[in-house]
């Protein structure tokens, strides 16, 4: 067989139903795996370029699945206002919070957006992310939602990353709208989701589902006039309250449910049926000194595959690692380190509609990659403020 690029003397966390290869060979060709196997075992390849791995690991390129990485801003001051006492949920009403990026987000202009989201996303790639979802949802008008959307995809240009775009109009109810959410549903699901969707900026539609944010009706809403555009929907659902978001997401088929630290049992069970991902962000529970665990027990019992994502957003966690989630994933919520692998892989690429494609080293998937300087897996998750990424291959391009 001819390949564009063979990579060897690697050892292969597959993630997939090959387990570990150990002393594997990854055959490459048209920006997709031709071949994964143990050397030993390897047919005849013909490559244009071969890479000596050194002895290193490998795994499939890590996926962020849950970011808000566009902002304006940001939220240290909320932070310390936090640390004296205040509570996330008071700051909200009291007009701070989402509102206050709003309108730092609003006020930068499309080049101060593009930088600051350009420098968070340079922290992620540089640990091996080759996948990043990026939402909406600090413009809250049709132009300043189109404008972080725009950012989000231009990022994906620039950068040897493939972005998911997510619109999350329904994060907050816009300024001009406040005392009128249901009015503002009425704009989100009439003006802003269609005309986004119709501009081909929308791979997916999320809400907040929340005591400060929407309810379950107006959520449901958004989600009718999402499946109306042929859209996927996920949300933030259960994690501040238990407000039944992990059964109305699944309800709608949802991708993932994210956060879910107040989910019951019945939400899990309802996830499991419609094949939801449970998205665990602990960058927030972390952030926000929350002390309710999202109950992993019962996601393992019911089959629920469980992801991590950074979540990097202003207000409640500013994270621009997925290495450091993998830690607070193990140490926080008790994940496995291959649990914890698992969801920022093959989970993540779940969470995202893209399991056909990316999320393992198989082949006939992307060739995205990257190997890291470490003498087994679960030290991806146990270094602190380390980073072992030595290499990194997108489409099978060594970018890294
Ligand atoms: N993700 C979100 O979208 C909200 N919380 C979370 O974990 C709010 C983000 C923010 O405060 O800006
Ligand atoms: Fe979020």
């Amino acid at each position: 067989m001819d390949a564009d690029s063979l990579w060897f003397n690697g050892h292969a966390l597959t993630m997939g139903e090959a387990g570990v290869v150990r002393d594997a060979a990854i055959a490459v060709r048209g920006g997709r795996i031709a071949w994964v196997g143990p050397r030993a075992a390897m047919p005849d390849i013909r490559a244009a370029e071969e890479h000596d791995l050194e002895g290193r690991w490998v795994t499939p390129g890590l996926i962020d699945a849950h970011t808000h990485l566009v902002f304006g801003g940001n939220r240290a001051h909320e932070f310390e206002m936090r640390l004296e006492g205040a509570s996330y949920e008071e700051i909200a009403r009291a007009g701070g919070g989402i509102v206050s990026t709003v309108k730092a987000t609003r006020a930068a202009g499309a080049e101060e957006l593009a930088a600051s989201a350009a420098r968070r996303l340079e922290r992620l790639l540089a640990e091996g992310v080759t996948v990043v979802e990026v939402k909406s949802g600090y413009g809250l008008d049709l132009e300043s939602e189109r404008a972080m959307l725009r950012a989000a995809r231009a990022l994906g240009e620039r950068y040897p990353v493939t972005v998911r775009t997510t619109c999350l109009a329904a994060h907050a109810v816009a300024p001009e709208y406040a005392g009128r959410a249901d009015a503002y549903v009425d704009l989100v699901c009439g003006e802003i989701l269609p005309a986004l969707a119709a501009e081909g900026l929308v791979d997916a539609v999320d809400a907040f589902c929340e005591r400060i944010a929407f309810s379950p009706e107006q959520t449901a809403r958004v989600f009718d006039a999402a499946k109306a555009l042929g859209l996927p929907v996920k949300l933030h659902a259960d994690q501040l309250s238990d407000g039944g978001g992990a059964a109305l997401a699944a309800r709608y088929g949802a991708l993932s449910a994210d956060h879910l630290e107040h989910t019951s049992e019945e939400g899990v069970r309802a996830m499991a049926a419609a094949g939801t991902v449970a998205m665990l962000l602990p960058g927030a529970f972390y952030l926000l000194r929350e002390t309710k665990l999202p109950p992993v027990e019962l996601f393992r019992r019911h089959g629920v595959p469980m992801a991590v994502a950074t979540d990097c957003n202003p207000g409640t966690s500013p994270a621009v690692s997925l290495l450091l989630m993998l830690n607070m994933a193990c140490t926080l919520f008790r994940l496995t380190p291959m649990e914890a692998l698992a969801g920022v892989t093959r989970n993540a690429a779940r969470a995202l509609g893209m399991h056909a494609t990316h999320g393992t080293l198989e082949a006939g998937k992307a060739a995205d990659f990257a190997a890291w300087d470490v003498g087994h897996p679960a030290e991806l998750c146990y270094w602190l403020g380390a980073n072992p990424c030595a290499r990194v291959v997108k489409d099978g391009r060594a970018v890294a």
